[in-house]
């Protein structure tokens, strides 16, 4: 790196730190403050959900100038949980059962080969796995190790538009949510196939889970059936319930 591109970078981050104070700042202020800001009446739920949500989209652009370029830290392999905690917005009985044999990866939006994608085609591309630490905004934390193919690589493959702004994904269990595209180029987000060198067990999204450890848990979909690349932001199952959008770590 150049002493040119580093003092760039300082001015960069100084900047951002300005930034991200000020949406520390206007994320606490008071019903009262955010009334005489925006202008809109408090008691009118509507304007005020619409006030919010616009301080989150924007509180999303301020984390993916922070986070976007940052790695996560990696661990020893010693450091890996091998019995990992299950999580989903219901329990463990009711996890999909998917059938590997007939499952096909759809694909759809900004992508020039929309073909749909059988396991074993999915398996033959090139692999790759990390040891790193997945936080759920629940409260706990635990490292473990994915393998499976860098998502760059898979959105390459299929001609993805990589200057669209979003990937989406459906799950077999109703769940979705989306990532911006710096994010799912990102070299540590991986579409994983594996989990403790083993298949994921159906618990943990058998056949394919997003791994993004630059991201809270929930922007890490299991059971994934189905992925398409857009430009209209197209939210998430918790996204649309109030967590904030980016959900940077
Ligand atoms: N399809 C689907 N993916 C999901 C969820 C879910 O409910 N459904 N929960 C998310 C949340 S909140 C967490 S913390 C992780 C948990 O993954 P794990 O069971 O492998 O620990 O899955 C994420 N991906
Ligand atoms: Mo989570």
């Amino acid at each position: 790196m150049s002493g040119l591109k580093d003092s760039k970078d300082v001015l960069r981050q100084g900047a951002v730190r300005t930034i991200e104070r000020r949406a520390f700042l206007k994320q606490s202020l008071s019903l009262g403050a955010l009334t005489l800001l925006t202008g809109c009446d408090v008691t009118d739920q509507d304007s005020v959900q619409t006030a919010l949500n616009a301080v989150s989209r924007w509180n999303d652009r301020v984390q993916a100038a922070l986070f976007t370029h940052r790695l996560a830290p990696t661990y020893p392999e010693s450091a890996a949980v091998k019995d990992f905690r299950y999580n989903a917005y219901y329990g463990e009985d009711a996890v999909p059962k998917i059938d590997g044999a007939s499952f096909k990866l759809g694909l759809s939006g900004l992508i020039d080969n929309r073909r749909p994608w059988t396991l074993p085609e999915l398996y033959a591309l090139p692999q790759t796995s990390q040891v790193t630490r997945h936080v759920c905004v629940e409260g706990w934390s635990m490292i473990g190790k994915w393998t499976g193919v860098p998502f760059r690589t898979f959105l390459e493959r299929i001609g993805a538009d990589l200057s669209a702004k979003y990937v989406g994904f459906e799950c077999a269990d109703g769940y979705y949510s989306s990532i911006d595209m710096a994010s799912a180029l990102h070299p540590q987000t991986l579409l994983t196939f594996k989990i403790s060198n083993e298949i994921l067990a159906p618990k943990y999204g058998y056949p394919l889970k997003l791994r993004i450890p630059t991201k809270l848990g929930f922007k890490n979909p299991k059971w994934i059936t189905a992925m398409y690349v857009t430009n209209r932001f197209p939210g998430g199952f918790w996204e649309d319930r109030g967590y904030n959008w980016f959900g940077g770590i």
